[in-house]
């Protein structure tokens, strides 16, 4: 098989695993660079030529160009492809539903669980964000529970790329301390997602 893409990736991180699963999901053949937390390679002078912002996921195309944030490389991915609505308006809300989970979801659930579940010690020192964080988080949670109880998937009857960016750190809410057992629509959609014929698991890296 012929190695195309090239998936700087972090083990745990959510934002990384959004991108090995639509790979997955598209059958396109890549390879991983492991990046580990705290080794200091996002900060090397190397890594900062493909990404100034000093971040994973980062994604090296076939023809050797670097892209960063996993909403445009999930957006780049599927161009073209059932994973991407073609009716407009799905499509856009298949936008809104990604820009949610950046600006609204990301920054409470993923956060928590960096520090609650994947930083030794950071529960002592994050300690005076948790209750931000549980009220931030479920407010997210009640909004996509709304949505749920409408659609079977984010941007309309099918799934997409917006589904992919909100299971990515979902389906592991309950490790940044959050109990999903209130919201049976998010627990169905979580269940849809994970019945997929291509689905893989968060530890699954290739
Ligand atoms: N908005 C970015 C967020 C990326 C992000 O937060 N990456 C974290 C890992 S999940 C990171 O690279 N942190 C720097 C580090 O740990 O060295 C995206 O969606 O790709």
């Amino acid at each position: 098989m012929t190695v195309a893409y090239t998936l700087y990736s972090m083990h745990g991180s959510g934002n990384c695993y959004k991108i090995r699963l639509v790979l997955h999901e598209l059958g396109l053949p890549f390879r991983i660079i492991d990046v580990e937390k705290g080794s200091g390679i996002t900060t090397s002078p190397d890594f900062l030529a493909l990404n100034a912002n000093a971040q994973v996921p980062l994604l090296v195309l076939p023809d050797g160009r670097p892209l960063a944030e996993s909403g445009a490389m999930l957006l780049h991915l599927a161009e073209g492809t059932a994973l991407i609505p073609a009716d407009p308006y799905e499509r856009a809300l298949c936008w809104q539903w990604m820009f949610f989970e950046q600006y609204s979801h990301e920054p409470v659930i993923a956060v928590a669980r960096n520090w609650l579940f994947l930083t030794p010690g950071g529960r002592e020192r994050m300690a005076h964000r948790i209750d931000e964080w549980q009220t931030k988080g479920y407010r997210v949670l009640s909004v996509m529970e709304g949505r749920l109880e409408q659609s079977d998937f984010f941007s309309g009857p099918t799934f997409s790329v917006a589904d992919i960016a909100l299971y990515a750190y979902t389906h592991v809410a309950e490790e940044a301390d959050y109990d999903l057992s209130a919201y049976p629509a998010i627990r169905a959609w979580l269940a849809r997602v994970a019945s997929r014929p291509r689905h893989v698991g968060i530890g699954w890296r290739g």
